[in-house]
């Protein structure tokens, strides 16, 4: 069969594989241990190559892009240095769950083990980082494990993939044939399992939905809000994943994120049964692992994931059920509502709660910069297809509970709370979706640490909107110490450059505002530059959540001092 192939380089073949696994965009940057795979791709139009300025930027745009597509976003890096860089975005998409493949240079085979020039054994690095590592070291199973890399990033639980690439093999010719696109893998709910879940759902009083997790398509998303909507339960989601059913629905009631509403948390507490789809229930969406009993949750739990190994593994659902989340969302629409609701007034009045919590908290003084009022004004302002990216820190809270997600507009956030991510994850959406309006959420800490990609932005003609919300300080982590140490700050502080100047510089817009009404002028200028933009916040550093103040908060912990 080979002889009718022709003699490829391994380089070639990989980008060959590329093209069969039908990838469009890549996010790069370049080394010299992959040279031969950088040059087919010069033969390869039809995949948009990123240059990125740095691994760790890459590897988020290339997280986001899994993220917001669900197809797996590709990286390709250079040895040590740049898998080392890389390996926040590996961490990422693991802990969220996104398909990614991450192809790394690699030393050549002959001189592996001798801790030749960036010599690393990927396998050790990257084996609690990534959901598979291998190493391609013959041309001739390049389009094999290609192929499984694609299946396992993205069948049952999606993750990264990382492929390690040694750069003689990359020289080696060998004629193979290339196969693709991959197919994921996806379990379907079975019938007996459906009519179980309908039987626990007829006897609760008071459930309530958790959706989460990833693997969730539009039409996924539609079905899942409609079985809520048939059975009046009252829908939350999981951390940063606000996404998944329409905000401004009646069954949606809030999220359980870093800022839950503790109204939101007791009525899970008080709930009888809990019907968690997608979610892994991890250490931010249980509240630190107390909104449940471990092992045994202390009521009806349902639990439905992609992956069989997250079944059971913290909590013991009393119906453990393994599936893809459109399998399951279409299975779950098929069913008979329920008839005569016991749970109308409940669900209703979650609901009533979930809508005070969006009146901005009243605290003692109105700071010249309202982020209430400007988050409340944003929440009307966004079309319904609008992509919003966040980086991690205590800023997010105010996108998190005033604004309201629905498909197809996205949210696309770190669920590892990896900082840095909020700039890249908003030029890749921006790349992906040119036409819709992309706003990144940052404070000034995160932006300093991906930021220099709006560079990239800007190279590739893409404009995200980035809003930086400068409170002078890592926020989060003065909101600890001011809790356990009041009064002893130490390492939060930050002294910030000009970042209107900065992005500027970079060819972007930029402006900073100070006060409340300043702020939807300089949106409106900064949606009709089309560039890349930064509005800085000059936000009141107290103001260090939605709910409280600096101050508040080390009343507080020096009242509670012995
Ligand atoms: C890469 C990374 N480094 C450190 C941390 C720990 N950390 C969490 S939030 C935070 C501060 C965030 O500061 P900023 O971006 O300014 O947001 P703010 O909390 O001030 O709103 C830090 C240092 C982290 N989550 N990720
Ligand atoms: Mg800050």
């Amino acid at each position: 069969m080979s002889a009718n192939l022709p003699q490829q380089s391994g380089g070639q073949l990989v980008v060959a594989a590329l093209k069969a696994h039908r990838v469009e965009m890549a996010f790069s940057v370049a080394g010299e241990s992959y040279l031969e795979v950088l040059d087919a791709l010069y033969d390869a139009p039809e995949i948009r190559l990123i240059t990125c300025r740095q691994e760790g930027g890459a590897a988020f745009m290339a997280e986001a892009y899994g993220k917001l597509t669900g197809k797996p976003g590709v990286l390709l890096v250079t040895r040590g240095p740049g898998a080392c860089n890389a390996s926040i975005g590996v961490h990422t998409a693991h802990q969220d769950s996104t398909p990614m493949v991450v192809l790394v240079g690699q030393v050549a085979r002959h001189q592996i083990d001798r801790e030749a020039f960036q010599e690393v054994d990927f396998r050790k690095m990257y084996a609690p980082l990534a959901k598979w590592v291998t190493q391609i070291d013959m041309a001739e199973r390049v389009p094999e494990l290609m192929n499984q890399a694609f299946q396992v990033a993205t069948s049952g639980r999606p993750g990264p993939v990382v492929v390690a690439l040694p750069e003689d093999m990359l020289r080696d010719r060998a004629a193979a044939a290339v196969v693709g696109p991959y197919r994921a893998v996806r379990a379907h709910p079975g019938a007996a399992d459906l009519a179980e879940m309908r039987r626990l759902l007829a006897q609760a009083e008071r459930p309530i939905m958790l959706v989460g997790g990833s693997g969730w398509s539009d039409s996924a998303c539609a079905d899942i809000a409609r079985f809520a909507l048939a059975n009046d339960i009252p829908v939350c989601c999981s951390f940063r994943r606000q996404d998944i059913v329409d905000n401004r629905l009646p069954v949606f009631v809030g999220d359980l994120g870093t800022g839950a509403a503790p109204s939101l948390v007791a009525r899970i507490e008080t709930s009888d049964l809990v019907i968690a789809v997608g979610a892994r229930i991890g250490e931010i969406t249980s509240q630190g692992y107390t909104l449940l009993g471990i092992p045994d949750p202390g009521k009806t739990l349902i639990h439905v994931h992609a992956a069989a190994e997250e079944l059971g593994r913290v909590f013991r659902p009393t119906l453990a059920l393994q599936s893809g989340m459109p399998e399951f969302a279409a299975a779950a629409i098929a069913l008979e509502p329920i008839g005569a609701l016991r749970w109308r007034e409940w669900r209703a009045e979650a609901r009533a709660e979930y809508e005070t919590g969006l009146a901005p908290t009243k605290l003692a003084e109105a700071p010249a910069l309202d982020l209430g009022r400007i988050m409340t004004w944003l929440r009307e302002r966004l079309p319904d297809d609008a992509i919003v990216t966040s980086d991690a820190g205590n800023f997010s809270s105010w996108p998190n509970r005033f604004l309201q997600y629905r498909r197809p507009g996205r949210q696309l956030g770190p669920t590892s709370g990896a900082m840095g991510y909020g700039v890249p994850a908003a030029v890749a959406a921006k790349l992906v979706h040119p036409g819709r309006i992309v706003v990144g959420f940052a404070g000034d800490g995160g932006f300093m640490m991906t930021g220099q990609e709006l560079a990239t932005a800007g190279a590739e003609g893409a404009g995200p909107i980035i809003l930086l919300f400068n409170n002078a300080m890592y926020g989060t982590i003065r909101m600890h110490q001011e809790r356990r140490f009041p009064g002893r700050v130490v390492g939060t502080a930050l002294k910030n450059p000009d970042f209107a100047a900065v992005i500027r510089a970079y060819g972007g817009f930029g402006a900073a505002v100070a006060r409340t009404e300043e702020f939807a002028p300089v949106f409106e200028e900064a949606v009709a530059s089309g560039k890349p933009s930064v509005i800085e916040l000059r936000m009141d550093p107290e103001m260090i959540s939605t709910r409280t103040t600096l101050s508040a908060l080390r009343r507080q912990a020096e009242m509670a001092k012995p």
